[in-house]
């Protein structure tokens, strides 16, 4: 095969909401290990971003959301990896469909599990691109 220059990404992560809780994994991945994550996944060729959100919300939590919102877009380097990769971050909030819908670990291969933190208490470590917003002061719950 061909030798492509590496490109930026899309990715789409979901601050999934309920009450003052948001929905976290830990993830099994190369790029931050075992640090708690959003549900989300990269952006498909021709899909918007709020279906994106709610497909991969679907296929790693078994979940159905409603007003999905975009909140922010940031411009990461990750360089963990074996090779450095760049992602173009759309961050998006929703809530659940059906509130009394229960996550499922849909692809416990990526991710050791769901389950709903507060806001004030969120565990550690988090995926760094989450810590960073949290630094800068980002809020889901607060944006109009
Ligand atoms: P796919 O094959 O289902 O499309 O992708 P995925 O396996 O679900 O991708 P992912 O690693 O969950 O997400 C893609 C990238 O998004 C990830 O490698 C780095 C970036 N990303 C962040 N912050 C977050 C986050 O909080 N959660 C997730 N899942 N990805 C994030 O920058
Ligand atoms: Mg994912
Ligand atoms: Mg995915």
């Amino acid at each position: 095969g061909s030798v492509e220059a590496p490109v930026p990404r899309v990715g789409v992560v979901v601050f999934v909401l309920k009450g003052k809780s948001v929905l976290l994994g830990r993830r099994r991945a190369t790029i931050c290990n075992s640090a708690f994550a959003l549900p989300g996944g990269h952006l498909e060729f021709g899909e918007s971003f709020e279906a994106c959100a709610a497909r991969e919300v679907k296929e790693e939590t078994g979940l159905d959301i409603d007003n999905i919102e975009v909140l922010k877009v940031t411009n990461d380097l990750f360089h963990e990896g074996a090779e450095p990769s760049h992602y173009i971050m759309i961050l998006l909030r929703a809530v659940l469909a059906n509130p009394n819908q229960l996550p499922e670990n849909l692809e416990p291969d990526k991710c050791d599990g769901w389950d709903w933190y507060e806001w004030d208490s969120l565990p550690r470590p988090l995926f760094w691109p989450l810590e960073k917003l949290l630094q800068d002061g980002f809020h889901p719950f607060l944006i109009v």
